[in-house]
């Protein structure tokens, strides 16, 4: 561990406070972040983990419409929730505290009201989209339309879901009210801006020189941004939930959710240490981490500390952001609106007492480098073949000997006594524990627990290998030698995985007499006595006649009922799902658009064209290049059709496009006009084709 820092300040995205917690916060966020900070603490580490409920954001203020009650009624519900569960769940926090908090609304507008100060927004009267209907300005999600990056028909006024890209209500093509679902009319109105792109010198040479041991993913997504060029962003809203502008103009506007939520790290560190909350965000021994998922990477990587290095207060930025990828589940992208998810809460109520079998697979089956997917037969599996015939065998076989042959008490040994059997298995503990915390040091959570199963694996086989139960008759000294490094390898486990399964190795701890019963699972400072890091590798954590308390299962295997069950549940939800889709795609047909006059049509060059040649767009999902014959030129048109159409599928096909759309740069490619496509209401697209092949560059109108 760098040496240079004094402190370690780790903090979870915020969640929102508009729903509970699924698998896929779990898998991206929460555990990652836990097992880190445990490992932190277990080596004695001084260590932070802050969290705390977003909520703020339109998201809340729609479900409270959607429920009728007040967006404070939303979040007191879901914050009590998240919290609770995330207890339950053993996610360790230092504090889990929440944005309505008076000290949070006083903390950001502090900020704010600083950097002002410092005239470090522009201010600026701009035409704002207007919900001539609902007779209100549509921030971020009250306005809908197509990604101008990837073609998905359903991206909001701030970002695009699907390909993660941050946006402006202006670039949406064919924007929408959520609201009404008219068309919006622009209307002046006045906001403050954090002009970004001053600040990217700096950022670039911070991330694109000063880290590039980022995560590659991280990295790679900082870079693109950097390299596209960074613009001004408000950070005010025109709405009535959230933290109200404190200046003079800001009246009936508040902070961009995306403004006060990060402070919210600063201001729940405030609300636990009210006296020493500067010395973990003022000093340069403090080491700051954020643990994010994907869609947060620019917010924290770019935003964040823009305003943390423009406010000038002597705020340290993240040294690390290790953000994950997305989990999905059975095959499928994780949604809350379509419920396929797998909440935390009813995890809890399902399979009670097993906390750390969800912890284990989704630490096993984290989306570290890519998305990755979670299956409730993988979960039985890594519990059935893993846990317990692994981890758990071992353990109880160590203990359940020790008990029937030493009347449960630890047998000693003479060093002398060691065959070279022992020692290559002694040798080999400290080589695996060795590997485990290179991987921990550098997030690589996936890695670090397999070295902890090997621990496990190495222990079964030396029981395997020594077989004690057939020896004990004959030579009871020889059993003393393998029961005793036995039990030290199940105390070295007990350290090992704490960090991935607190609640077994609670549970082991007290089996082996290392600790209380029912001890805190949810400690906040360094555990005492022999539970601790540096002791990993050694053998004397018990001694001879010490006493074990009574041995019991650490896992029990989950049944296939359990997991059917599951299955058949989102089986259910699937085909309601499906029904629900079907009766709404009848109904959903857009309304027609605003009259249009024949002049304005005539503007528009629409000609058959053919697909030359077809690539993807190297890291992106949605895009491919077309290289087209318009019959005029040959030019490249990029299109957000990739998850419609192979490459290979469009060469050689007919198609019509826009040819005299403003040629536009998407990822870093310029792209000359644009495909026409149809849109089923499932959204589902097709390219539009004359009925006949046509010669290229006919005129369609
Ligand atoms: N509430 C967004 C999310 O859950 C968010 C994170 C805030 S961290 C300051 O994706
Ligand atoms: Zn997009």
């Amino acid at each position: 561990m760098d040496k240079k820092f004094k402190r370690h300040l780790i903090t979870a995205a915020l969640p929102y406070a508009n729903g509970s917690v699924h698998i896929g916060h779990l898998a991206g966020v929460y555990v990652p972040a836990d097992i880190y900070v445990r490992y932190l603490r277990l080596r004695g580490e001084e260590v932070l983990y802050i969290c705390g409920s977003d909520e703020h954001g339109v998201p809340i203020t729609f479900k409270a419409k959607e429920l009728g009650c007040t967006p404070q009624q939303i979040v007191d519900k879901y914050h009590a929730v998240i919290k609770d569960s995330f207890h339950r769940f053993g996610i360790s926090f230092s504090i889990y505290s929440r944005t309505s908090s008076k000290i949070h609304a006083q903390t950001a507008a502090e900020f704010f009201m600083n950097m002002y100060k410092q005239g470090k927004f522009i201010e600026q009267e701009s035409e704002q989209f207007y919900d001539p209907v609902a007779k209100v300005f549509l921030a971020d999600r009250y306005i809908v339309g197509t990604c101008p990056k990837c073609g998905n028909p359903d991206a909001y006024g701030d970002q695009c879901e699907k390909c993660g890209s941050t946006l402006s209500p202006d670039e949406l093509i064919e924007p929408h009210s959520k609201l009404s679902g008219e068309r919006p009319i622009k209307k002046s109105t006045k906001h403050w801006f954090l002009p970004l792109d001053q600040y990217e010198p700096w950022l670039k040479e911070w991330i694109i020189e000063g880290h590039k041991e980022w995560k590659t993913n991280v990295y790679g997504q900082c870079k693109s941004w950097l390299d596209g060029g960074l613009k001004p962003r408000a950070v005010t809203r025109d709405l009535d939930w959230g933290v109200p502008v404190p200046v003079e103009g800001g009246e009936g506007k508040v902070l961009y959710v995306w403004f006060d939520a990060p402070i919210g790290y600063i201001s729940n560190t405030k609300e636990l240490l009210p006296d020493s909350w500067e010395q973990w965000w003022k000093s340069n021994d403090t080491r700051l981490i954020h643990f994010i998922g994907k869609d947060n990477i620019v917010f924290h990587c770019i935003v964040f500390p823009a305003m943390l290095k423009g406010h000038a207060g002597g705020y340290i930025i993240p040294e690390n952001v290790p953000a994950n990828e997305f989990l999905n589940l059975e095959g499928d992208k994780i949604s809350t609106s379509r419920n396929w998810a797998i909440w935390l809460e009813d995890y809890l109520e399902q399979f009670q007492g097993q906390q750390d079998v969800l912890r284990y697979v989704l630490c096993a089956n984290a989306p570290e480098t890519k998305d990755n997917d979670f299956t409730w037969k993988d979960f039985q599996a890594r519990n059935n073949s893993e846990l317990v015939a692994i981890y758990g065998n071992f353990v109880n076989r160590a203990l359940v000997l020790t008990h029937k042959y030493f009347d449960g008490k630890v047998p000693g040994y003479k060093e002398e006594e060691l065959t070279d059997q022992d020692k290559e298995f002694i040798n080999s503990i400290p080589v695996i524990t060795k590997e485990l915390q290179e991987n921990l040091n550098h997030f690589k959570f996936r890695e670090a627990i397999k070295e902890a199963m090997n621990l496990a694996r190495l222990g079964n086989k030396y029981l395997t290998d020594t077989e004690p139960w057939k020896i004990y008759k004959t030579n009871p000294d020889r059993v003393a030698v393998i029961l005793n490094l036995s039990l030290q390898l199940c105390a070295n486990l007990a350290i090992a995985f704490e960090p991935f399964c607190p609640f077994s190795s609670k549970k082991l701890q007290y089996m082996l007499g290392l600790a209380e019963q029912n001890n805190e699972v949810c400690p906040t400072s360094a555990p005492q006595g022999k539970i601790r890091w540096e002791l990993l590798g050694r053998r004397d954590f018990l001694q001879q006649g010490d006493s074990l308390n009574p041995a019991e299962l650490l896992f029990a295997k989950i049944e296939d009922e359990a997991i059917d069950a599951q299955i058949q549940r989102l089986a259910d939800i699937k085909k309601a799902n499906a029904a629900k889709a079907k009766e709404e795609g009848g109904k959903s047909l857009l309304p027609q658009k605003e009259e249009c006059t024949i002049e304005e049509f005539d503007k528009m060059d629409i000609r058959t064209a053919t697909v030359l040649q077809a690539e993807a767009v190297p890291k992106t999902d949605k895009l491919l290049k077309l290289t087209i014959d318009t019959g005029i030129d040959q030019r490249v048109i990029v299109s957000g059709i990739a998850e419609y159409y192979k490459p290979e599928e469009m060469v050689g096909k007919q198609i019509c496009i826009l040819a005299n759309l403003k040629p536009r740069k998407i990822r870093g490619i310029e792209s000359k006009g644009m495909i026409l496509m149809a849109k089923e209401p499932n959204g589902k697209m097709r390219f539009v084709t004359p009925q006949e092949p046509l010669s290229n560059g006919c005129i369609i109108g």
